[in-house]
């Protein structure tokens, strides 16, 4: 009997979305004929810095097909990450919602590092984005797109709140780990699904991109939704032995050249590198299968680079923060025939903005049971826009990040931590964040300061009162809970504990 209760309930929650589909005739009336609904290809890479690209800048890692992707596409010189680290950002994406719909505020809990350090109780996280929210590919799917998932999911496991409970027909090592299930070399952790039968020794990237281009051949002929969410360029940092000497030997030249380069990490290198590579791969499959004038293709990263590897001079700050070095990302949309090629658009954008884009690419309506807190960004993409009507972008991260071992102590506002809880607004080009522990406010020109060094809050109070009165309105909005409980575990005069932590830290991916 309890069998059968269960099955029942099952049946009911897995059989919700499409009836309620069926029964939204607007829905399915929208679609435009089959013909011109392009494909979406989604590639969002895992701690990719703002720098990390050789379109971006870099002067040491190698992305030849990303950058031949870029020159075809646009580039989004402000376009931003939800988060400051992984899980907020995807959370967004998948459901177009800021987070304080999702409550997925970061990684893990939102109390990390050192108890008698944190002056507030930070705010519950969330780790898995319920079920009933309707995710892109739920709603792509409803619309006859078939769905791939390959990489990190990190929101969920399991038939409801994994990746096949939330609209993708495959999912390829998606669950809610956000690092590589047991590194990059296979064998991976059972509970990965569908990565068990790689030969021993496969690279994580390699072993998805090929399920990807299998995916890709047997649905020429219907339009897809591909989200390849790869787990690199993610911690641990390993990479292939070949790819990693290559980079030691270039380091090498260049510093008997007395050449001194802003990137400098081989073994992270060898990562972007591989990477790259595959991403060439599925670009190349799409040639061939004579699908690139009919896939829309969206390179971006989910939060700033690790700060222990890579660096995103001359913006301030790396992930974990709220400083544009942790929100500032890479974005490239090539839509061949739409989008002009070798552009750039200055509007700042967002990962929420993703979701509708998505749905008015593919002619479906936004669901009505459904906030989506973002901008289609379509009509910046076809030309037929040049600013979205939208005056302001937010955050909210009201959680504790412990610092990293090496740089970055520096751009924090209270080192050792990366960020003690905070919040931020972006309105033109101005930026205010605010630290909820003393109501420290920083207000930054972008225009003219695109680091972060100089805080004009004291000098310019009426644009800061504005920012702030922007900020506070968004959050009464969204109910946005703002920590403002004391710790008791607190203590002002507490010394960082004694290298005890770095061990622990590393199970805990964020
Ligand atoms: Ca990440």
């Amino acid at each position: 009997m309890a069998r059968r209760a269960v099955s029942r309930r099952e049946f009911l929650k897995r059989t919700a979305l499409p009836l309620a589909a069926l029964a939204a005739p607007r829905w399915l009336r929208a679609q435009p004929p089959r013909a011109a609904r392009p494909n979406i290809l989604f590639i969002l890479l895992d701690d990719m810095g703002w720098k990390d690209t050789g379109f971006m800048g870099t002067d040491f890692y190698e992305t030849p097909h990303i950058d031949a992707l870029a020159r075809d596409g646009v580039v989004f010189t402000h376009a931003y990450a939800n988060g400051p680290n992984c899980a907020p950002t995807r959370a967004s994406i998948m459901s177009g919602q800021y987070a304080p719909r999702h409550g997925i505020y970061t990684v893990g809990s939102s109390a990390r590092g050192q108890a008698n350090q944190r002056k507030l109780i930070p705010v519950e996280n969330s780790r898995t984005l319920p079920a009933e929210r309707v995710t892109p590919a739920e709603a792509l799917k409803a619309a006859g797109y078939a769905t791939f998932h390959g990489g990190k999911w990190h929101l969920g496991s399991g038939a409801e709140t994994g990746p096949l409970g939330q609209g993708f027909d495959v999912n390829i090592g998606g669950f809610a780990a956000g690092s590589p299930p047991g590194g990059y070399f296979a064998p991976w952790s059972r509970e990965a699904p569908n990565l068990a039968d790689a030969p021993a020794g496969t690279h994580l990237c390699d072993f998805v991109t090929d399920r990807a281009l299998d995916f890709l051949a047997q649905h020429k002929t219907d339009p897809f939704f591909m989200y390849l969410a790869y787990y690199d360029v993610h911690t641990p940092l390993q990479a292939k032995p070949k790819l990693v000497q290559k980079y030691k030997q270039k380091l090498a030249a260049n510093r008997a050249r007395g050449t001194d380069t802003q990137h400098d990490h081989p073994v992270y290198a060898a990562m972007i590198e591989n990477t790259d590579a595959n991403i060439g791969r599925v670009l190349r499959k799409l040639e061939e299968l004579n699908l690139v004038d009919n896939t829309v293709v969206v390179f971006f990263s989910d939060n700033g680079g690790y700060g222990g590897a890579t660096n995103m001079r001359p913006l301030r700050g790396c992930k974990g923060m709220l400083y544009e070095g942790g929100i500032r990302e890479p974005l490239v949309v090539r839509w061949p025939g739409r989008v002009k090629p070798g552009t750039t658009c200055d509007v700042p954008v967002i990962s929420i903005d993703f979701y509708p884009t998505f749905l008015e690419l593919a002619g479906v309506p936004q669901p009505e049971t459904q906030v989506l807190d973002g901008t289609s960004l379509v009509p910046l993409l076809t030309g037929r826009a040049d600013r979205l009507a939208r005056e302001a972008l937010f955050w909210h991260f009201p959680c504790y990040l412990q610092g990293l071992p090496g740089g970055f102590k520096a751009d924090a506002h209270k080192p050792p931590w990366r960020t003690t809880p905070c919040g931020a607004v972006r309105k033109g080009r101005w930026k205010l964040i605010e630290y909820f522990e003393d109501g420290a406010l920083e207000l930054y020109d972008l225009e003219t300061d695109i680091g972060e060094k100089q805080n004009l809050a004291a000098q310019m109070p009426d644009k800061t009162a504005e920012l702030h009165e922007w900020m506070k309105t968004w959050r009464r909005q969204l109910n946005a809970p703002v920590p403002d409980q004391p710790n008791p575990e607190y203590d002002p005069n507490a010394k960082p504990a004694p290298r005890s932590r770095p061990r622990r830290q590393r199970t805990q991916p964020d």
